[in-house]
């Protein structure tokens, strides 16, 4: 069985390219299960599209009898496209990922899409392919309405009758021990040369790798989107990320690493026994940062100085709005303003570079409370500033009140990016105009400071990426024109 695993391409707007760790999960099951024939196609660094790639391999009578395709929600249109390339070739389909487990239907309704898998899918995936492969009585087969497949937890597909099964959910798994480790050997990591800016990501001899520590986040911010690791934290032993972070350190020469757990500090304790065994074991050589946010209520001045001492190079925090009462109520953040500036300041005086996730136009905002997050964008003065618009993606507290109260802008689903520099939605008096002009706003009264000015013209990335900071610059500083809902 020869099974193709794909991140299709993406046009949404994307300084830096990772690798997909979820791929790399299920290639790593694969692997350890008894499918070597896997193979990982990230659209984010491959020359050829998938449909050469499938042309290639049947020319050279090596076709693929499975293609694997994963989506969060802005790239499920992508998804459908690569399926429809598959299925013209003759390969049976399987989708993945965030989208499908929030509307497994909607792609069970197109003839492309032979099967969906939603939540984490490193059991299913085996499950999936040991009844595709064999008939009840061990001959091989691609029926793909077989009744056994009804035994799958977290499977969509078409029984025979052509009639769509939602199989039951399948349970977060506990054990994340026990989940073999991500094949990272699979991916082109010498194309993968930019984590982010300011870990001197330019050497184009990096490798930069990913690692998830944790599962899961308990906190239930009103915009965030979670469909897969869930509310439940799952960390895994220390043990097993040594294990890990050993490999990517020593073995795979890794240059630069990047957590991207939900929350990776919600154990204080946890999190400091991951620095202390990194600093005993001499892993301190490789720069990591923090990619999805930290939470700034679990943290103090020790744990920073500890991240420091184990090669931390930046931390990132959901800052998210400079009003008490938007952050509390609306976006429901459970921090307070003092702990956001408690926690930079710690940060800072750790040696850490810092960098703050900003959002603007959540329901209730007002040009003034928009204000107030510029105001303490400025104050907190990170290294990085991300300012995102707020989008309502499917299943969130958001989600619900935009449908409820609002009306949406946005009628595709690739028009759901964060960083995308248009309102999706419209809750009371707040204008999709009042949002944009507060938004670029606060990109340039961020970054057009002098100081900053003086400071980035330092930087080696700014004169050696200069393209591509032109045109974040041209990007993030236009003024807006009006709107055009
Ligand atoms: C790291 C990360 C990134 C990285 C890399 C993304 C990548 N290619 O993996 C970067 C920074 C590039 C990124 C970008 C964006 N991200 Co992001 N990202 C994450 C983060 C923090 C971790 C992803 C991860 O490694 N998960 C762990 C692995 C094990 O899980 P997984 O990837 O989901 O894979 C499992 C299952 O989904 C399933 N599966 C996945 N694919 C497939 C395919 C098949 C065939 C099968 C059977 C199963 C399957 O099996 C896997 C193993 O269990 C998640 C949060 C999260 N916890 O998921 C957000 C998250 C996925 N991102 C999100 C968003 C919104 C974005 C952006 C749209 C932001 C923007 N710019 O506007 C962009 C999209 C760009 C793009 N091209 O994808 C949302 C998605 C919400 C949604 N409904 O789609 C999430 C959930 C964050 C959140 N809580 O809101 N992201
Ligand atoms: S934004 Fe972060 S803290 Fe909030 S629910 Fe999502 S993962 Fe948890």
């Amino acid at each position: 069985m020869r099974i193709l695993l794909v991140s299709p391409e993406s046009k949404v707007w994307n300084s830096r390219a990772h690798i997909h760790n979820g791929l790399g999960y299920l290639a790593g099951s694969l692997l350890a299960t008894g499918y070597p024939n896997v193979t990982l196609y990230d659209g984010a660094v491959e020359d050829e599209s998938v449909a050469q790639v499938l042309d290639r391999a049947r020319a050279d009578h090596q076709p693929y009898d499975v293609v694997g395709i994963s989506a969060p929600t802005v790239l499920i249109e992508n998804a459908w496209g690569v399926a429809r390339d598959a299925k013209a070739r003759g390969a049976i389909t399987i989708l993945g990922g965030p989208h499908l487990t929030l509307q497994p239907d909607e792609s069970m309704q197109k003839p492309e899409v032979d099967f969906v898998a939603r939540g984490e899918a490193e059991d299913t995936i085996i499950e999936f392919l040991r009844v595709l492969e064999t008939t009840a009585d061990g001959r091989p087969q691609t029926a793909i309405s077989d009744a056994r497949f009804r035994n799958i937890l977290g499977l969509s597909w078409r029984d025979a009758t052509g009639r769509v099964m939602h199989n039951l959910d399948r349970p977060l798994r506990a054990d994340l021990d026990n989940i073999p480790l991500p094949a990272y050997h699979l991916f082109k990591i010498e194309r993968y040369t930019n984590l982010n800016p300011l870990t001197d990501g330019l050497d184009p001899h990096a490798r930069a790798y990913t690692i998830v520590t944790s599962r899961g986040c308990p906190y239930k911010c009103t915009y965030c989107s979670k469909p897969i690791t869930g509310d439940t934290w799952r960390g895994r032993s220390i043990e097993n990320v040594m294990r890990e972070w050993r490999l990517l350190v020593r073995d795979l020469r890794a240059t630069e690493i990047g957590l991207t757990d939900d929350i990776w500090n919600l154990d204080l304790k946890r999190a400091k026994e991951l620095c202390r065994a990194i600093i005993a074991e001499g892993l301190n050589t490789v720069p990591w940062v923090t990619v999805h946010g930290m939470k700034v209520n679990h943290t103090d001045l020790e744990l920073f100085q500890l991240m420091k001492q184990a090669g931390c190079k930046r931390v990132g925090f959901g800052v998210e709005s400079g009003d008490e009462y938007i952050l509390k109520r609306v976006v429901k953040k459970s921090q307070t303003l003092d702990q956001v500036r408690n926690a930079f300041k710690n940060a800072k005086a750790a040696g850490l570079q810092t960098m703050g996730f900003f959002i603007y136009g959540m329901p209730g905002e007002t040009a003034a409370t928009m204000e107030k997050t510029t105001q303490l964008a400025l104050e907190l003065d990170p290294d990085l500033a991300n300012f995102m618009i707020a989008a309502p993606y499917p299943g969130t507290e958001l989600w619900k009140l935009v449908e409820k109260e609002g009306i949406l802008f946005s009628h595709n689903w690739d028009d759901y990016a964060i960083h995308s520099d248009k309102a999706h939605f419209q809750v009371g008096d707040l204008t999709a105009e009042i949002v944009e002009r507060k938004w670029h706003e606060a990109y340039r009264r961020f970054y057009f400071r002098p100081a900053r000015i003086a400071r980035r013209l330092l930087m080696k990335d700014t004169w050696l990426n200069a393209p591509q900071r032109v045109r974040d610059a041209a990007r993030f500083f236009r003024v807006p024109k009006a709107n055009a809902h």
